[in-house]
């Protein structure tokens, strides 16, 4: 791809500031969360020789986050590095993030600005220790007018009212995928001039899949239209969808998902007996509303099964959900086997 080509990052957010879709505060925002997904690239890139495999915590004791799952160091350096990042610059009001308790607002000594964001600093990172691909998933969102000091209740507001949002996959390639409201752009990164480079403008998602992806170990548990949903794509071209299926589970919510918005197919984490207690498996604040701006922007669908999962009012910073999201004809089909079944 020759110099005079090549878009960056900072040129593409330039000329959407030129072209008054985005306000240079949030241009800033993207770019800080842009630069502290390349130290994590490089962090997690070296592997076991950065001596940064492995759980968090100290020896016999695991470090457990209020997800209560067993911290990994790249989660604990992830979060570092994207909370150090993103304290200075001033166009934060406050973060939040998977690996803490609580919001937190930028500490008094930096100037405060009219963002919040929230994050998953390294979204499937049971999968570093055997090398697949993980990522970091973000969300932007205002700060309510008149709110100088952000609690968790300020960060409640539903996935319509996200200003930005974008993951970054530690794969093959380090790439950023982002949309600020006008489509989902993809950027990749240059090692050798340590820039993203935009490779895809305009994702978009084929309407029609033939591909789906679901943890099938959990299908005892499921509910009752799930199961029917999904034995319907298993019976192939002999059953009532009368095409046959594939399918395809990473068990990396970013790898997965960036596989739908490059090719189709639909990604599923239903409500189980294991998990109807919380909600869902997944979190909607900083997993499951950020990867449905990016799918409804790249023409796909997001829902909870049975509601737009952008429509969603949150009631909890790490609230979980049921996410059925992608290939748009195939969403409207799960969430017909719900609608069915709840209409008796
Ligand atoms: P399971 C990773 O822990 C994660 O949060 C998502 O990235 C992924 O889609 C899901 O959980 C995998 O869950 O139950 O298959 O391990």
């Amino acid at each position: 791809m020759s110099p005079s080509s090549t878009v960056s990052l900072t040129r593409h957010l330039l000329e959407e500031q030129r072209a008054g879709r985005i306000n240079a505060d949030a241009r800033l925002l993207i770019e800080v969360v842009a630069r502290a997904c390349k130290s994590i690239s490089i962090a997690v890139g070296k592997g076991a020789l950065g001596g940064v495999l492995g759980d968090a915590g100290t020896a016999g004791e695991a470090s457990i986050n209020i997800q209560g799952e067993a911290q990994k160091k790249l989660d604990v350096l992830s979060n570092e590095i994207l909370m150090e990042a993103n304290a200075w610059g001033g166009h934060l009001a406050g973060l939040a993030s998977e690996e803490m308790d609580h919001s937190q607002p930028i500490p008094d000594v930096h100037p405060r600005g009219n963002y919040l964001l929230l994050f998953d600093p390294l979204d499937g990172s049971s999968n570093i220790d055997v090398n697949i691909s993980v990522g970091t998933i973000f969300s932007v969102l205002r700060c309510p007018d008149g709110v100088t000091t952000p609690a968790d209740e300020h960060y409640l507001q539903p996935g319509t009212a996200q200003v930005a949002a974008g993951y970054c996959t530690y794969g093959p390639s380090t790439m950023l995928v982002l949309t600020i409201g006008h489509g989902t752009h993809a950027f990749t990164l240059d090692r050798e001039i340590g820039s993203f480079v935009l490779t895809q403008r305009g994702m978009t998602i084929p309407e029609e899949t033939k591909e789906f992806a679901v943890n099938m170990s959990n299908q005892r548990f499921w509910e009752a239209p799930m199961q029917a949903y999904v034995g319907d794509l298993l019976a192939g071209k002999e059953g009532p969808r009368g095409k046959d299926f594939n399918m395809r589970w990473v068990a990396s919510m970013v790898a997965d998902v960036h596989r739908i918005l490059t090719r189709g197919g639909i990604f599923s984490y239903p409500l189980d007996s294991k998990c109807a207690a919380k909600g869902g498996k997944l979190r909607l604040m900083y997993e499951a509303n950020p990867m449905s701006f990016l799918v409804e922007q790249a023409g796909g669908a997001a829902s909870t099964g049975r509601q737009r999962m952008l429509e969603v009012q949150p009631t909890g910073l790490h609230q979980r959900v049921p996410v059925f999201l992608g290939s748009k004809a195939e969403v409207e089909a799960a969430v017909g086997y719900h609608a069915r079944h709840d209409a008796g």
